[in-house]
């Protein structure tokens, strides 16, 4: 379930750390006019905006601007013996009765004195892949071919049904005092190269037309334009349960890519998890050890935008690196999570960058990673770090997401949103 990582024939991948070129990581904390930034402020008004924007035009590309939802409340169910509420509501993307739309699951506890602090993220197979409760809806939508016989050409089929389950530990998170709320993330933009004609990039992507056609979004910043207005809906819609002002984002591989960039775009996110994003996400592009800019835009051309494809074998010329992004949520709490089998996301490459955004975390008055300073060198597998804003672990184990990945993000949203 899930994606392959496997490189493709004819790219060998560097696994060899000796083999990593020279670089020098751009700081944060110097902007592009090379004046220091020494202050909260400096940051809010002159960096942080300026970070922004080379994000959007050289990495993940400009987005329109925020569009009017309107949802309509599918089902709504008590589950698990009474001990929550399930919601299908489907999300418009515009007012319009043709307007695309996405179907978002929400879960909440029913034992609670007010609304609930939430998980909100991204699903590869679907909702009804989430749980196999044949009372939700199998998604209809463009599946990529699933490995195990889920799908019948490019649709999902019975077997789908509960297929990454093992991914979303509904009940676990219901336990702690938490809300879900998920969304396929193919009913946002179906996840092929076709020129942008479907999902929200053809019923909205005239709003970016003056643009320049290399810095206008690709999928990567569709899905993460999806995630913020399926936070507007939780907000217009008390009824689901959701405290909106405690949501963490959450997402596994690409869609953590996706959770990356929608907490850095989306100041409302409360708190970010990447699990296991790895290029383009958390690791930083400049080592080139794994997947690199040049591999990922030739595999996936929709994911980034165009000028993107200028650092292909050329990382040092962008402008920004992934630390960057990371810094860009601060001061919220963020969590950098890797696998020790998953070298193709290069989990040092995605510690390195934690630890290379706590500078901003501490400008902005927290504890950052934690003590007087991030560590020097990577935790030990299973050892996590999370005595501050950023929260960084090395799960023993393949490129997934496990019970031991939700207990530690649920610890941090014990520590910060409860
Ligand atoms: C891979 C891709 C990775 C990662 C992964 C996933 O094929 O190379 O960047 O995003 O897919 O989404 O699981």
């Amino acid at each position: 379930c899930g994606p392959s990582i496997g490189p493709a024939s004819g790219f060998e991948p560097n696994y060899d750390e000796s083999k990593i070129p020279d670089y020098t990581l751009p700081d944060p904390l110097v902007s592009q006019d090379g004046a220091p930034i020494t202050s909260a402020e400096q940051w809010n008004t002159v960096r942080r905006p300026e970070l922004l924007d080379l994000f959007e035009k050289h990495v993940y590309g400009v987005s329109p601007k925020p569009c009017p939802i309107r949802h309509e409340v599918v089902s709504r169910k008590t589950v698990f013996n009474g001990l929550a509420t399930r919601s299908e509501i489907d999300v418009f993307f515009g007012l319009a009765d043709d307007a695309p739309s996405m179907r978002m699951m929400t879960y909440v506890p029913n034992e609670r004195s007010g609304p609930v602090p939430a998980f909100l993220g991204l699903n590869f197979q679907g909702n009804h892949g989430v749980d196999a409760d044949p009372a939700i809806e199998l998604n209809p939508g463009w599946f990529r071919e699933g490995r195990n016989g889920t799908t019948d050409g490019n649709k999902a089929n019975e077997k789908s049904r509960g297929a990454t389950a093992s991914r979303w530990p509904v009940k676990m998170i219901l336990d702690r005092g938490y809300g879900l709320a998920t969304i396929y993330y193919g009913d946002i933009d179906p996840d092929f190269d076709d020129g942008f004609k479907n999902g929200i990039h053809g019923a909205l992507g005239g709003q970016v037309a003056d643009v320049a056609p290399e810095s206008r979004w690709g999928s990567i910043a569709a899905w993460a334009y999806g995630l913020s207005r399926a936070l507007d809906c939780l907000e217009s819609e008390s009824e689901l349960g959701v405290d909106t002002s405690k949501v963490a984002v959450i997402g596994h591989s690409r869609l953590g890519k996706t959770s990356l960039w929608a907490g850095a775009s989306d100041p409302r996110f409360a708190m970010v998890v990447s699990n296991n994003s790895g290029c383009g996400g958390a690791a930083l592009s400049r080592r080139a050890i794994g997947e690199t800019v040049g591999r990922i835009n030739t595999v996936f051309p929709h994911w980034f935008c165009d000028q993107f494809t200028e650092y292909n074998e050329n990382e040092s010329a962008c402008p920004v690196d992934q630390h960057q992004l990371i810094a860009l949520i601060a001061p919220r709490p963020v969590y950098v999570a890797s696998a020790s089998e998953d070298q193709w996301a290069d989990p040092k490459g995605e510690f390195l960058a934690a630890a290379a955004a706590d500078p901003v975390y501490r400008l902005l008055g927290t504890r950052g990673m934690g003590g007087d300073a991030p560590p020097a060198k990577m935790p030990a597998a299973d050892r996590a770090i999370n005595r501050g804003v950023i929260g960084y672990h090395l799960r023993t184990g393949k490129h997934d997401v496990t019970d031991y990945d939700w207990q530690q993000y649920l610890d941090m949203a014990d520590r910060h949103l409860q």
